[in-house]
This record gives structure tokens, sequence and C-alpha cells, in this order.
């Protein structure tokens, strides 16, 4: 898989790529990453590659020459790659998406800075549109590094054990159980016994259970939109007996006291 990265500030990215999962891929063969610094593109002396905005009104644009010619050369290193824009009215990037991200041949990431980038290239040169999230940056180059590390991981065999990519929050839309390690009890707070068990099949259950309240507590969209396996059911269920009961208990007792106090 490839990814291109377009942006004024490559710089950024000098640490990104030789830290964490990213070397890991390459270092594999599975990735290839190039960043391209769009000043490079820009053909007067000074390099300019921003603009005052037509029609009046703060700030700048990034003018479409130079990224039009940095695009088009990216495409020509990488022809099967889609071209991404990060910007705040992209589509909110998820696991899925990133999924999907990860099953491509590659991908053209655009980092905006200034206001934005002229129209006309968002109209002609660009796939899709992907934000990170409702919130405003100074530039993409932020959300470029959020998107890759969460498509590099998902990468086949980028990973160790392709089990943990498996196992992530998300992934089968739920949170995911929580995680112990050493010492047994800290600070008096012990372990769960059943993770010290060594009865796989009771901790996949325990997990299973911790997953499923997790994402009804914290996330209950997630669990709406998820398609419930016939385990999660009778976890959902029991829970629904026991609270049942509970109300149960409790408007018995009720009718008696208030029965004992006539
Ligand atoms: C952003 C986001 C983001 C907007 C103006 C760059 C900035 C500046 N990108 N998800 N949220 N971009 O805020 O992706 O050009």
């Amino acid at each position: 898989m490839d990814f291109t990265v377009l942006t004024i500030f490559p710089e950024m990215f000098d640490l990104f790529w030789q830290h964490g999962i990213i070397v890991k891929a390459a270092a594999k063969g599975q990735l290839r990453a190039g960043v391209f610094n769009i000043r490079d593109f820009a053909r007067d002396k000074h390099q300019v590659t921003d603009d005052r905005p037509y029609g009046g009104g703060s700030g700048m644009v990034m003018k479409p020459e130079p990224l039009a010619e940095a695009i088009r050369s990216a495409r020509l290193q990488s022809p099967k790659s889609r071209t991404v824009l990060l910007s705040p009215q992209g589509r909110t990037l998820d696991q899925k998406q990133a999924q999907a991200f990860a099953s491509s041949e590659g991908l053209i990431l655009i980092c905006g800075r200034y206001e934005g980038i002229d129209e006309r290239i968002n109209q002609s040169f660009i796939d899709e549109e992907i934000s990170i999230g409702d919130y405003v940056l100074m530039g993409g180059e932020l959300a470029a590094m959020v998107l890759m590390e969460a498509v590099a991981r998902l990468i086949p065999g980028v990973l160790g054990n392709e089990d943990s990519a498996q196992t992530d929050s998300f992934a089968g839309n739920l949170l995911e159980h929580p995680h112990f390690t050493r010492p047994p009890v800290f600070e008096g707070e012990a372990v769960p016994e059943v993770l010290r068990s060594g009865n796989h099949k009771a901790i996949d259950q325990w997990r299973l259970e911790m997953s499923l309240i997790r994402t009804f507590l914290k996330r209950p969209d997630l669990l709406k939109a998820k398609r419930l396996s016939r385990q999660d059911i009778d976890i959902l269920k029991k829970w629904c007996h026991d609270i049942e009961n509970i109300i149960e208990a409790q408007s018995s007792s009720d009718t008696d006291s208030l029965s004992g106090s006539g």
C-alpha cells in the first residue's frame, strides 16, 4: 500500500516515518510512504502556495496550480491511489472507513492549511474528503497522521498477531473489554479472579460481558448498530431478567410494607 502526503510542512512527518507502525509496515514491505512539498510545485520564484480569497474576508486560500501539479506528480508515482483531502467537511473517519482504506492500493493525502484549498481542486481532483472530528485544526497534517496510523495497523500482516486488530474497539462494533496486568493487587485493587483462572471459556465470556456492558453504558449507538450474536442476546436477556427480578422484589416488598402499614 502507498501513502503519499502533500503538505507545505513535510518536516512535520520526519519523526512519524521513523516511529511506530509506519516504520514497521515499511520494513515488512507492506507500505511505501512518501511526502511531497507542495511548495516545490509553485513555479514563481517565491514558491507562493497561498493567496487572498476572492470576495474578501479574513485568511488565505491555497492556490490551485501548485496543488494540481503536486497531485498529478503523486498520481504518476502511485496511479492506483485514491486522492483524499483532510478537511472538517469530510466524512468522519471511523474503523470501518479505516478498514476500507487498508484494503486499497494507496492514498494520496492532501493537507490543507489556512482557510482551506481552492474549491476547483476539490471539484476536479479529490476522490473523497475525510475529517478526523468536528473541530478545526491549523492544518491537515495531524489528521493525515491519524488516518495513516489507523489504516497502517489494519494492513494484513503489519500487526504482529493478526488477532489484535480483530479484538480492537469497534472491531465487531463493541468497545474493548478492560485490560489488566501484574501486579495481581495494586493499591488494594485486585485483578478479577476469572482472568487468573486459566479457564479461557470463562475468560472469553467475562470479556464479552464487559464489552457489552461498556458499550451499552458508553456507546449505546454502537450496540444499536451491532448485529447481535446468539451469545450477545443471551447475555443481554440475562441482564434484563436480573433487572426484572430486582424490580419485582422491590415492588413485592413495597406491597408487603404497604399492606403491612394498612
Ligand atoms: C481537519 C479536521 C481540519 C481546516 C482548515 C486545516 C483544517 C485548515 N482536517 N479533520 N478536523 N483541517 O480541521 O481533518 O486548512
